[in-house]
Parts: C-alpha cells; sequence; structure tokens
C-alpha cells in the first residue's frame, strides 16, 4: 500500500512540468466564493490546466463553452427514508468517482463544512485503492465565523482543516478568527480574493448612465441580501445622502431582507430615487457607472464585491469588521465605519460626493489599491501552493 501511495506521489511530481487536472468544489449560488472558485477554475483552464467543477448545480458565473472546463452534477437523492438528504455523503462518492475516473491530481475545496470534509472523507476511501490525492482547502468566512460559533461543528470543521493538505484563508482577519476559535496545527496560509482587472477597465457605458441617472451622483450595493449585509442600514444612509446630494440608489442582488428594504425604502419616500435590479450575472456595467459603493455588513471575511467596486473606479463606504479593512483603506479608497454608524456614512458619503475632486482621488486609490489583488498577483500564489504539495 505505501509503495503505492509513493509511486502516485511520484507519478503527481512528474505531473508538475505538465498540465494539472484539479478538481474544483464550490457552492453554485450568487456568492463571493462561488465567484472566486470559478474564476480560478477559469484561470486555470486558460493556462492549459484541466479543471473539473464538482457541485450540486452549475455555478453561475462558470462559462462551459470554455476549453479544458468540466461540470459534474452531485445528485441529491429525493428517499422518503430520507427526513434529511445526505448531501456530504453523495458529494464524497462524487469526489472518489470523478478523481478515479478523471484521473485528478488535487482536490481544491472552497468551505470547510461540507466541502473539506467530504474531500477528507473521500480521500480516506481513495487511500484504499492506493490513491493519495491532495486537498487544498479555501476558508471563506461564513464556516469559521458563522458555524465557529455553534459549537456542534467544531469537531468537524477542526478536523477537516487540520487534515487537508494546505489550508488558505482569504484575509489575515479570518487566519486570525480561525486560530482564535479552533485548535488548528496546521499553517493556514494568506491566499486574499482576486479580481480580473480587464474586465473592470474601460466597460462604463454612458448611454446605461444616463438611462438612470441625469445629473445626479449614482450610488450602488451590491449583496446577497441576507441578515448579515444590513441592507436596511444602505436604504437608511441613502435617505440621508439623498437629502443634501442629488442622486439615485441601485441595489443589485436578492435575499431573504429584499422586502424589508423595500417596505422601508417606500415609509421613508426614496423608493422613487431606488432601483432594485435583483440578481444579476454580471455586476461589472452598473458598477462602472457608479459614484459610490455601500457595504455595511455585520460580518465580512474579505467583501469581495466591495473589491470589484473598487476595480471600477468606485470608492467604498463600509463598516470596518473582518477583512474589510485589508480591502478597503479608510481615507484612502473609501470609508471604513463602526457597524450601524449611519450617521457617519452618510455624511462621509456627502463630503466625497459634493466634491468631485476629491471624488476623483478616491476613485484613483480605489484602482491602485484594487492592483495589489488583480489576477496575475494572485493567481500564482495559488499554483505555488499547488506545487509545494504535490512535490
Ligand atoms: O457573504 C456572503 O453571504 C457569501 C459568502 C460566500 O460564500 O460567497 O461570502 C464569503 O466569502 C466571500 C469570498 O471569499 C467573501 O468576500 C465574503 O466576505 C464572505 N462573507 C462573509 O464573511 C459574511
Amino acid at each position: 500500500m505505501l509503495e503505492q501511495i509513493l509511486w502516485n506521489n511520484f507519478i503527481n511530481y512528474l505531473q508538475l512540468n505538465k498540465k494539472l487536472k484539479i478538481g474544483i468544489v464550490c457552492y453554485p449560488t450568487y456568492g463571493g466564493s462561488g465567484v472566486v472558485a470559478t474564476e480560478l477554475g477559469a484561470s486555470l483552464a486558460l493556462k492549459g490546466h484541466e479543471v473539473h467543477f464538482i457541485s450540486y448545480a452549475q455555478p453561475f458565473r462558470l462559462n462551459l463553452f470554455s476549453k479544458n472546463t468540466y461540470f459534474h452534477e452531485v445528485n441529491i437523492p429525493d428517499y422518503p427514508l430520507f427526513e434529511y438528504a445526505p448531501y456530504e455523503l453523495n458529494l464524497t462518492s462524487k469526489l472518489v468517482d470523478v478523481v478515479l475516473h478523471e484521473k485528478l491530481n488535487i482536490l481544491h475545496v472552497h468551505y470547510a463544512i461540507p466541502h473539506a470534509s467530504a474531500a477528507i472523507s473521500a480521500k480516506h476511501i481513495l487511500n484504499t485503492y492506493g490513491i493519495d490525492i491532495p486537498i487544498v482547502t479555501t476558508l471563506h468566512g461564513t464556516d469559521i465565523t458563522l458555524f465557529g460559533k455553534d459549537s456542534s461543528f467544531k469537531p468537524v470543521i477542526e478536523y477537516s482543516i487540520n487534515k487537508s493538505d494546505a489550508v488558505t484563508a482569504v484575509s489575515q482577519s479570518l487566519i486570525n478568527e480561525t486560530n482564535n476559535i479552533f485548535n488548528i496545527s496546521k499553517k493556514i496560509n494568506l491566499v486574499p480574493n482576486f479580481i480580473d482587472l480587464n474586465l473592470y477597465s474601460n466597460c462604463g457605458d454612458n448611454n446605461l448612465r444616463s438611462s438612470i441617472v441625469n445629473d445626479e451622483k449614482l450610488i450602488v450595493h451590491v449583496s446577497n441580501f441576507r441578515k448579515v449585509k444590513r441592507v436596511k442600514d444602505v436604504i437608511k444612509i441613502f435617505n440621508l445622502i439623498s437629502k443634501k446630494v442629488p442622486s439615485k440608489l441601485l441595489m443589485i442582488g436578492d435575499g431573504p431582507e429584499r422586502i424589508k428594504a423595500e417596505k422601508l425604502s417606500r415609509k421613508l419616500g426614496v423608493n422613487y430615487q431606488i432601483k432594485f435590479l435583483g440578481k444579476l450575472k454580471s455586476v461589472e456595467q452598473y458598477l462602472s457607472i457608479s459614484d459610490l459603493f455601500i457595504l455595511p455588513s455585520e460580518s465580512e471575511s474579505f467583501g469581495l464585491v466591495a473589491l470589484e467596486a473598487m476595480a471600477s473606479g468606485v470608492p467604498v463606504i463600509s463598516t470596518d469588521v473582518g477583512g474589510i479593512s485589508e480591502v478597503n483603506i479608510h481615507n484612502q479608497t473609501g470609508f471604513t465605519f463602526n457597524v450601524g454608524d449611519i450617521n457617519d456614512m452618510a455624511s462621509q458619503s456627502i463630503n466625497l460626493l459634493i466634491d468631485n475632486d476629491k471624488l476623483n482621488r478616491f476613485k484613483q486609490s480605489a484602482i491602485s489599491h484594487a492592483k495589489n489583488f488583480d489576477l496575475p498577483i494572485i493567481l500564482p500564489k495559488y499554483e505555488e501552493l499547488y506545487s509545494k504539495i504535490l512535490k
């Protein structure tokens, strides 16, 4: 058995100079982790690696017509016997199957539970076939910040992290939080989220802007409208801004808090200045015509949307929780505040919006800082990690 494993490692080592076959497990729904996993896979595929996405639905930004990308759907059984469908077991079996038949070299899973825990089980099963598949786990936040507070998940999260061959987290703040909450023996590497700056430059469409605003300023918010995003704060902040600066607000995304935000906008009488656009596959064209982005979240391990806004040259008014301050630099790319500090968020927004020179300086700083998270800078960090564990 040991000989077989060593042989497989040797084969893997040889593969280093060739192109890799990489399995990526992620949530397919609207959200930063799915976006990052999909963009990572797509970029690796462009570099010639073969990338297999494994999830219960096709990731929303995945373009399957691109070369070298494949999708494997995890079917969820619907037996009356099961009160709760055992998704993790189906995922585990699917991982075993795909690794065996597609001859994957590495599995990169996004989220500790259930993805890393399923991958670790698959790894154990594959060991009985004489295969040692390396597992890279990327922590995105909710698995740590939310489930971490629920002690019933603790043993599984700890085990999945400690047994992964390599672990990354999307911000230093998330690394610190993970080490504080759990007993972690594994080094957690910082690999920040990234954007492809090419996608964001030069997509400003004046016709689109003039179809929404005339001389008013345009403010934007993007999220999945979960409670943690505090979308009602966005409406309250906009209400204060609109009293001083002629402006409109775009609310992009959908989720459980949308109806409350809509009701509040009617109550405050600003509903005619707000457009709820729902879920959009890509947001760059709306970001690029906007003047200010608002992200008043209660918790955010990174805040990928803030980075997307900055890459589009849009300064960010946000809270200072979690990893946001590593992305949105206070008084440089925007401003950061305590959670719920609506008045200060509004008055700083007004200061920026009424001073075009200042707004332009912040726009330029936002773009400059976003360059630190550009794809060509971050992608090699993942590739280096893959090489390291394959060696
Ligand atoms: O924020 C969400 O509700 C979605 C969640 C996800 O799974 O995409 O976002 C998390 O991962 C993103 C990508 O790494 C981060 O940019 C978000 O900050 C993080 N959300 C939270 O920590 C609440």
